[in-house]
């Protein structure tokens, strides 16, 4: 019998966690896979798996941050910004620490993005029951708020006996570095549990480093794409997140270049291929490029690489509707969607490999220089746009102009940058108007779109590269759902560069209401019930960001014009600490250029003519979207 070692439940779990490790692909060199702990205790989490975080603070560090969802955030940007290579835990006490942390869950969920969850649980022995905090199921004994985990879970666990982490722990490493799997996984941890001790064996803790292994493609799925390509004139590539995370950038410049397909790319793929590549197309679909899309309208082959094609990317599915679909994807249920053709495969050896199959074929020529025209002319309209300084008088900037502002404050240290977004009018101007040329430049949270995400997700980026400038983008809306991260900065010395714009109120909300034919109702600052003391000249109150970073700790200033801006953004970069700028822009300018149709559903009856007008043109637009109609261009 191997030796064994006495441990409680929430001892043993640390204990495993710090012997996990992973090969750093640069240096060779063993790190440990869980960079540490995101913890608010409270009593659920305290005694146990708190006592047993001080013992291992050295190997395992535990953070604490203001509120469970942002440490949420954090930890699943740390693993985004390591390519889900490497990661982080975050515990919570039970009851209301738990489920603030849902929304986390969920967003790990959404983008496929490993975080392990440990919320405390209640009592199992139910010796106090109902313990503070306890939900109390009148027709089901074993329910907690933990279950609302299982949803928003890979693989969720309740420990109810110390010995069940034998068997849970190694699930629970399978499904977060499987890129298959790959998700949050919650383990419940009942407090009476994290207290008892069990004799477990010693090799149960002994160091383990885990292997990222890569799918490769079948033979005949392999030949099938090949044969479709070989069938196909006006191809157009399109990579997503999986494509990054499986580091395909390589692969997928050179299946472009070689065979002559463009490529477009999604939120979570931007990145891979150089800006300034020739047969970089941008962004496809709502919140895409003029190159992107014109050129999926016409295609007759889209080959999606490690994408999920959620309705941003595909017009609603109206966008590309008579090209012949390719998917390759190391997810069965994303290899699935759509596909003509499927490739159950890693990114990189999936493309790799029909690019063999392939040999010598190449697109038709004429496509080719189509789309590095299309290309040209995206990346002259932006730098249109971009290049913006001087405003009319009375203009204010508007994300298209402060974005051009912060890419011109970078000098020649481009690489260096990394940006962080993820909800409001932000997502789809960076999607278009933002350049970078090295993968993971480009931070965007975009498959649950979450506000909040922002300065928290920085804070867990800037844990990750703490070498590279992080640049957090969100606007006043973001902002002030989830803020209190920026202290957590400035305590843990992780400077951020937070730069909020300033629109009063939730702009994109208002433009998409107005574009439903909605009044303008409950969403910019002044269209809001007020207080009737408010009812003057003044409306709603301003918002002083920057006097409520400098609260936290800091630097601070706010701006009125792009030439201020730029100046600002000297002293942010110099600084050494968190450094928010606040200004003011205009919620109805946009970039118009770009775009596609997106199905967002409008009242069938209503008294607002307006309303009844964005319903024909409604029904119109699902007309053109029925199987056997053509979005209006002509196809082959
Ligand atoms: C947690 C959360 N709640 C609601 C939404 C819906 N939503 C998307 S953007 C937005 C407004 C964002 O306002 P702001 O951050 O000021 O950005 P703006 O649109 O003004 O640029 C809202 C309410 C969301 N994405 N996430
Ligand atoms: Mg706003």
């Amino acid at each position: 019998m191997s030796a064994t070692v006495r441990l409680t439940m929430a001892q043993a779990l640390v204990r495993y966690l710090a012997a996990q490790q992973v090969r750093d692909e640069e240096s060779g060199g063993l790190l440990p896979l869980f960079a540490g702990v995101f913890a608010i205790f409270g009593h659920g989490n305290v005694a146990g798996l708190g006592e047993a975080l001080y013992h291992q603070r050295d190997r395992l560090p535990t953070y604490r941050a203001h509120n469970e969802q942002a440490m949420g955030h954090a930890a699943i940007a740390y693993a985004k910004a390591h390519m889900r290579r490497r990661m982080m835990a975050v515990t919570t006490s039970i009851g209301p620490g738990a489920t603030n942390l849902l929304t986390a869950a969920a967003l790990a969920h959404v983008n496929r993005l490993p975080v392990l969850l440990l919320p405390g649980d209640i009592f199992v022995s139910r010796a106090p029951d109902p313990v503070l905090q306890q939900l109390e199921d009148f027709g089901d004994g074993t329910v907690s708020v933990n279950d609302c985990f299982r949803t928003v879970s890979r693989y969720f666990d309740r420990i109810v006996r110390p010995e069940q982490l034998l068997t849970a722990l190694p699930r629970a490493m399978h499904v977060l570095t499987d890129a298959a799997l790959c998700g949050p996984v919650t383990l419940a941890l009942p407090q009476d549990v994290q207290a008892e001790a069990y004799d477990w064996p010693e090799n149960f803790f002994a160091e383990r480093v885990h292997a990222f292994r890569r799918v490769p493609p079948a033979e005949d799925d392999v030949a099938a794409a090949a044969q479709a390509l070989r069938g196909a004139r006006r191809p157009v590539l399109i990579v997503g997140g999986g494509a990054l995370y499986a580091g395909a950038g390589e692969a997928v410049r050179q299946f472009a270049e070689t065979h002559g397909v463009p490529v477009a790319e999604t939120q979570a793929g931007k990145g891979l291929l150089a800006w300034h590549h020739p047969l970089q197309l941008g962004p496809a679909g709502v919140s895409g490029a003029t190159a992107a899309n014109d050129l999926l309208a016409e295609a007759d082959l889209v080959l999606a690489v490690g994408t999920r094609l959620q309705d941003f990317t595909t017009g609603s599915n109206a966008l590309y509707r008579a090209a012949r679909v390719i998917t390759l994807n190391v997810n069965g249920h994303d290899a699935l969607k759509g596909g003509d053709v499927q490739i159950l495969a890693d990114a990189r050896l999936g493309l790799d490999a029909l690019s063999t199959a392939l040999g010598p074929w190449r697109a038709d020529p004429a496509w080719r220089q189509r789309a590095e025209r299309a290309a040209t002319a995206w990346r002259a309209v932006v730098d249109g746009i971009t290049g913006r300084r001087e405003l009319p008088a009375g203009t204010l900037p508007y994300e298209g102009e402060v974005i051009g502002a912060v890419q011109r404050s970078r000098g020649d240290s481009a690489r260096a940058d990394i940006v962080v977004g993820a909800a409001g009018t932000l997502p789809a101007e960076l999607e278009k108007l933002w350049r970078t040329e090295t993968p993971g430049g480009y931070h965007m949270e975009y498959g649950y779109s979450c506000m909040g995400y922002e300065i928290a997700g920085g804070l867990g980026v800037k844990m990750a590269k703490p070498d590279r400038e992080v640049i957090v983008m969100l606007g006043d809306g973001s902002y002030l759902m989830l803020n209190a991260e920026i202290a957590t900065s400035v305590m843990l010395g992780r400077k951020l560069i937070v730069l909020v714009l300033d629109n009063r109120g939730y702009g994109c909300i208002d433009r998409l209401q107005r574009a439903c034919g909605g009044a303008p109702f409950n969403n910019m600052l002044d269209d809001c019930r007020l207080d009737d003391c408010l009812h003057g000249p003044e409306g709603a109150p301003t918002i002083d960001f920057a006097a409520h970073a400098r609260a936290m700790g800091a630097e601070a200033e706010h701006v009125l014009s792009i030439a201020e801006l730029e100046q600002a953004l000297l002293r942010a970069r110099a600084a050494t600490r968190t450094y928010l700028i606040a200004i003011d822009t205009d919620p109805r300018r946009t970039t118009a250029e770009g775009g596609c149709w997106w199905d967002v559903a409008v009242p069938e009856v209503s008294e607002r003519e307006g309303v009844r007008a964005a319903r024909r043109e409604y029904e119109a637009a699902m007309q053109k979207r029925q199987p056997g109609t053509t979005s209006g261009k002509t196809h082959d």
